[in-house]
């Protein structure tokens, strides 16, 4: 059995706890006849809430545990005493975790930052006790409220990746190795396409310890955009990021030219979502090392008019000006 490892969509059911219902009671003191009404309020019921924790990596959890539920409010006690507030339920997700009512199709918010927090089912209010029925001419008043429910909802949580840089490009382009050179991330390589089935980050840190993260997707083929091959669904953990890196099989090792994949990859960005196209990019040239490359290169240029960023992966002196490039995209 495949074992899951990474979950970037699931759905969730959620009840905020029910308010706790209003007491009616009288005070019964020794030489106190006839007191006076006594019912406390019920208690508020627990509120359903997700916040973002640089911790939880995937919603592969709530995947696991799709039924969520806060504590209900306590009922009202005599003596004036207010029922117990039922405890809030608080899921961590990851950071950039985006919330939709299942029903709806509604958008209830999302959080970004480390912990942000959103209310995603709204516990009930506590009913009255019988204290807020007493008038001047009502004096002994029976009167008090039920709780009201706590909401319950079926949601859609949606993960969307937080990073500065998306890697994008083919697969077998090199997205992943040039992950593993830059960062200190280990994405699995290997010489067959579709090998990063989930989307992987990795942070780059310069001399005064600036941070840049770089978030790889699996790779994009003809029609991604419609969700051929994994396609689709990953393109939304690239919306976020404020540059790309294209990477380009200079070696058209997979029996492309490599300005056929430029001008998919141009196609399956521009599809998905025009803006994709007008972010910030740099074109890399991997793959140099091979022999056909040395082909390849000029022709690329004169096809698509681009000069690209022409380095081999595991050429250590080609990924310092690369680094550096970022930096200065970002400074
Ligand atoms: N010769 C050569 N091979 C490379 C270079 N960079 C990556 N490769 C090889 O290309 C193959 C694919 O590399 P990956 O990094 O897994 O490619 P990817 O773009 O992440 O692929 P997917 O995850 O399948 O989309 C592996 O066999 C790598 O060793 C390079 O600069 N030169
Ligand atoms: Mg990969």
């Amino acid at each position: 059995m495949k074992t899951i490892t990474f979950k970037d969509r699931v759905r969730l059911y959620v009840s905020a706890g029910n308010g706790g219902d209003g007491c009616v009671a009288f005070r019964r003191e020794k030489y106190v006849p006839r007191g006076g009404p006594s019912g406390g309020d019920g208690g508020h019921g627990g509120s359903v809430l997700i916040q973002a924790s640089p911790h939880a990596n995937s919603l592969l959890d709530l995947y696991y545990r799709p039924h969520q539920r806060a504590d209900h409010g306590g009922k009202g006690q005599p003596k004036d005493c207010h029922g117990r507030s039922g405890a809030d339920l608080i899921l961590p997700v990851p950071c950039g975790t985006v919330a939709w009512d299942h029903e709806t199709g509604e958008r209830i918010g999302e959080v970004v930052a480390e912990n942000d927090t959103l209310l995603i089912a709204k516990g009930g209010r506590g009913g009255l006790g019988n204290i807020h029925f007493a008038t001047a001419s009502h004096q002994a008043p029976r009167e008090s409220t039920p709780g009201t429910p706590g909401e319950e909802r079926v949601m859609t949580l949606e993960l969307k990746l937080v990073a500065d840089v998306g890697l994008v490009g083919y697969p077998n382009a090199g997205k992943s190795t040039l992950l593993r050179r830059l960062t200190q991330a280990q994405p699995k390589v290997a010489a067959y396409p579709f090998t990063t089935l989930n989307p992987v980050i990795g942070t780059i840190m310069d001399e005064d310890y600036a941070q840049i993260k770089i978030a790889d997707i699996p790779g994009l083929i003809d029609g991604a955009h419609t969700g051929a091959g994994l396609g689709h669904d990953f393109l939304r953990h690239i919306e976020r990021t404020r540059f790309l890196l294209w990477v380009i099989d200079m070696g058209g090792v997979d029996g492309r030219h490599p300005a056929d994949d430029f001008d998919g990859l141009t196609r399956e960005l521009g599809s998905y979502d025009p803006a994709l196209l007008e972010r910030p990019r740099l074109v890399v040239a991997n793959k140099m090392d091979l022999a056909e490359a040395q082909t390849y290169l000029p022709e690329f240029i004169s096809r698509t008019g681009v000069t690209p960023f022409a380095l081999a992966a595991d050429d250590d002196t080609a990924l310092e000006p690369l680094q550096r490039h970022l930096f200065a995209a970002f400074s």
